[in-house]
């Protein structure tokens, strides 16, 4: 779309946007007025809004597409298919990615920037001048942009230099503010994944080689579909399958890609062979708590290298060893500090509403922090618990019960 476009040319794009998701049984748009966080991204995922979202991306002609730092599989997902999506409708997208990321991409997405042809920018070729808009996925926070991103996004936001770009924001978490304008915003906590939302919004749009890469953005983030769904992905991701016949089991284990040194130090999680802290699983359930299983992998135990570690240690306690909720506490060698990890992982919770962890991050964090109801993740200052872990797990535990109404037990 051209500026100037006419109102006709906008609605042309919300009947096909309307069938895609009249085909999901209970895909469904709130009714209810947006809830509001203080200080937080609120919940707007309105029609109107992608309306906006898509008339303004139908303007850009060379915008300038970002994600988080150390992108998982769903930012890249996300973030690789809007650059093709935009390319496949003749106009002229970059990415933004450090050349240390780049290196180290799973083949799947190399492959995919590589055969598309998708244009990289870098932290030296990145010039505000050369884009006419700024498009933010699975970007979370500010803190958790690239330094030249937050910079960048700042001098927009601040109508500097006196240039003034759109930016819009696509996300499924709550940061602690604001990436874009509100009208420009689409923050669904309830999306498996930003590249579910970015499917939803393209709808029949979708092309067939920009429908695998937001297939495993939305696998990567569900863990092949075991975490945070409700029967609107599983519907959204059985289409997917049908039109792009891609099998998602051997496409799940292919974007996984752990390196030698992330199964190393899983295993001895696992094993107990670190210094985490770990505990059998009790046998008698009382059904009224939720039995959480707290792990602390220090700072010694990690290194660069380890990338995606974290995603799969999870999964093994919660899915494999049945945990209701699994904790852990790490350190984050690129920003020399402690983080903790918070997830659901009792199926009954992760797909329904039942707990929402939002509000212990909101209350627990030390520094930056956000995530969604199933799964949260925080700054947290593991020293000054002066080494004693177990304080700071019971503290993170009474957080729990406070702001969620229920006890969880150790297991
Ligand atoms: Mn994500």
């Amino acid at each position: 779309m051209k500026s100037g476009v006419k109102r006709t040319t906008i609605r042309r794009h919300i009947p096909a946007m309307q069938r895609w998701t009249a085909s999901v049984k209970t895909a469904r748009r709130p009714t209810h007025a947006p809830r509001k966080i203080a200080g937080i991204k609120s919940f707007n995922d309105y029609r109107h809004v992608r309306r906006n979202v898509l008339a303004a991306m139908g303007e850009m002609n060379s915008p300038l597409i970002a994600t988080h730092k150390r992108p998982d599989c769903d930012a890249l997902g996300s973030s690789i298919a809007l650059a093709l999506h935009l390319k496949e409708q003749g106009k002229n997208p970059s990415l933004f990615m450090l050349a240390e990321v780049y290196e180290k991409l799973p083949t799947f997405f190399r492959d995919a920037i590589f055969n598309h042809g998708i244009n990289i920018v870098g932290e030296n070729t990145l010039a505000a001048a050369n884009h006419d808009g700024l498009i933010l996925l699975d970007a979370a926070g500010a803190s958790r942009l690239e330094a030249p991103i937050q910079n960048l996004r700042e001098t927009l936001t601040a109508g500097r230099d006196g240039k003034s770009i759109p930016v819009i924001d696509i996300d499924h978490h709550y940061g602690e503010e604001l990436m874009a304008p509100k009208n420009l915003t689409i923050v669904n906590n309830k999306a498996s994944s930003a590249s579910e939302l970015l499917a939803s919004l393209l709808g029949k749009e979708m092309s067939q080689s920009t429908a695998p890469l937001l297939f495993a953005g939305i696998l990567a983030d569900s863990r092949n579909l075991n975490f945070m769904i409700g029967a609107n992905t599983r519907e959204r991701v059985a289409i997917m399958e049908r039109r792009t016949n891609v099998d998602r089991n051997p496409l799940y284990e292919q974007i996984k890609n752990l390196s030698l040194d992330d199964k190393r130090l899983i295993a001895e999680c696992l094993d107990g062979s670190l210094q985490v802290i770990t505990a059998s699983i009790g046998e008698n359930r009382n059904k009224a708590e939720y039995r959480i299983m707290p792990v602390v992998v220090h700072k010694d135990q990690l290194s660069g290298e380890h990338r995606r570690w974290k995603d799969d240690l999870k999964d093994q306690l919660g899915f494999n060893r049945l945990a209701d909720i699994v904790l852990i506490i790490y350190y984050v060698p690129s920003e020399s500090k402690y983080r903790c990890s918070v997830s659901l992982y009792n199926k009954a919770v992760t797909n329904g509403t039942a707990l929402n962890l939002q509000p212990v991050a909101e209350a627990l964090r030390e520094g930056p922090g956000g995530g969604h109801a199933g799964a949260v993740t925080f700054d947290f200052h593991l020293e000054r618990y002066a080494g004693n872990h177990q304080t700071a797990i019971d503290y993170i535990v009474a957080g729990i019960e406070r702001h969620c109404g229920r006890k969880p037990s150790l297991i």
